[in-house]
């Protein structure tokens, strides 16, 4: 049944109750010349994630993507995965529940020594090097879903199991919406906001990247999203899209 979202956002909206991914149909409308578009959904039947993972999506999430064309270069668009973050963070928080980042793509809840992942992001874009064509920030919020109904080698949480009562859909995305669009038009004070709910800063970690694995202690995130980490033999900068996997230590 069509939830009733009536967003006043600073996008224009298309919502569906049902869609194979939100990414791809973001993709489409890029590919048909769209821009300012975000597209809405409550259940997916085909999400993803990074590295080609299935992302679970069933119905009472926020699964969402906006569509806009910065005018950035390429390897500026990493920043997006970050704002993406932030807004996420700060409309959970608004919702009491106590959302933190892990580097480079997690909303997390810390419950003791653990984490449990509420949210993932995954940006993708097109372009020519020195400027961007599109970007597709792909947003999914585990909000009003059962825990159980997704899959447990994530240790996944969601907004109703935090709160212990569901989450109003239509408002927290509207905030989700207002905070992102404020920060996309601010890349350069992303990373600053970032670092106010980050998880992995100081940690020390694992990193798992095509030529190797590295391990240190997390020390700063750079513009536009690289994880600087110090090693026994020195310090290395990981960016966002070298990294398969992060465990802290
Ligand atoms: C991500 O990938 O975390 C990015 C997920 C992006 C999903 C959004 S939803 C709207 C838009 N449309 C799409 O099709 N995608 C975007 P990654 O870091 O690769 O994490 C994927 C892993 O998380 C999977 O291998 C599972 O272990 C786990 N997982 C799958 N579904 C989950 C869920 N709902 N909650 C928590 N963990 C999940």
């Amino acid at each position: 049944s069509a939830v009733e979202y009536g967003l006043d956002a600073p996008f224009s909206v298309e919502y569906h109750d049902s869609i194979p991914s939100t990414n791809a149909r973001a993709r489409d409308l890029a590919a048909d010349g769209a821009s300012g578009t975000v597209v809405l959904a409550d259940e997916q039947t085909g999400g993803r994630g990074r590295l080609d993972r299935d992302w679970s999506s069933p119905s009472g999430g926020v699964w969402l993507s906006v569509l806009f064309r910065p005018d950035v270069p390429m390897a500026h668009a990493p920043v997006f995965t970050l704002a993406a973050a932030v807004a996420v963070t700060r409309a959970a928080r608004e919702a009491g529940v106590e959302a933190s980042i892990k580097w480079p793509n997690d909303v997390l809840v810390r419950h003791g020594d653990g984490e449990r992942k509420l949210v993932g992001i995954l940006t993708e874009m097109e372009g020519e090097a020195d400027r961007v064509s599109w970007v597709v920030v792909g947003i999914g919020v585990n909000a009003n879903v059962d825990p159980a109904d997704l899959p447990d080698e994530a240790d996944p949480t969601s907004l109703s199991a935090e709160r212990g009562e569901p989450v109003d859909r239509r408002l927290f995305t509207q905030r989700l919406l207002e905070e992102f669009d404020a920060l996309r038009q601010d890349p350069a004070d992303v990373v600053e906001a970032w670092r106010e709910y980050a998880t992995t800063l100081g940690q020390r970690v694992r990193v798992e990247t095509p030529g190797g694995t590295i391990e240190g202690e997390a020390v700063d995130i750079q513009f536009p999203g690289a994880l600087v980490i110090e090693t026994e033999s020195g310090t290395e900068i990981v960016s966002a899209g070298d990294c398969e996997h992060l465990r802290p230590i």
